[in-house]
């Protein structure tokens, strides 16, 4: 809506406005949906024979700070179990929402069943802009993913997964 930025002069008014004074009469005529959680996370396979069960299990609250728009799962560090790593923000947005840059990407290991937020330092996973896509591949011909990170508008960021065998 092109017409936002002209017709509040400033973020505070857009901020105080209702949905009524921003989208008018259209708002009565708008398609309405509903969800139940906007939450990033997974779903857990806990299946037994002949029962088909699934578990929501929400990720951190570290990666619920930007939208996620692809995830990449490995086992990056080599301890056997799986790790993840997250392409977050949107900067594409109409200007009436704003730029979503919450987040400087997000890795997560899994431990006792939980979620564990690793610090961008200790990863060196940081993805500022708006990531859009990760893709694992063995860059060096190490055998050890490596990554390939896709942003909006930006060029292509190569991580080599620098674990000793
Ligand atoms: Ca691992
Ligand atoms: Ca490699």
């Amino acid at each position: 809506m092109p017409t936002v930025s002209e017709q509040f002069k400033s973020y505070r008014d857009f901020a105080s406005a209702s949905l009524a004074e921003i989208y008018g009469d259209k708002l009565s005529a708008a398609y309405k949906v509903t969800a139940n959680t906007l939450e990033s996370g997974v779903w857990i396979n806990e299946s037994k024979k002949g029962v088909i069960e699934f578990s929501w299990k929400p990720m951190p609250w570290d990666a619920q700070l930007s939208p996620t728009n692809a995830i990449a799962s490995g086992d990056f560090n080599g301890d056997g179990v799986l790790e993840f790593i997250l392409a977050q923000n949107q900067h594409s947005n109409q200007v009436e929402t704003g730029l979503w840059s919450g987040n400087v990407g997000c890795y997560l290991e899994w431990k006792d069943g939980e979620f564990q937020v690793v610090d961008p330092k200790d990863s060196g996973i940081v993805l500022p802009s708006d990531t859009r896509s990760i893709q694992l591949i063995d860059i060096d011909g190490d055998k050890l993913d490596d990554l390939i990170i896709g942003q909006n508008d930006d060029e292509l960021l190569f991580f080599r997964n620098n674990k000793k065998k």
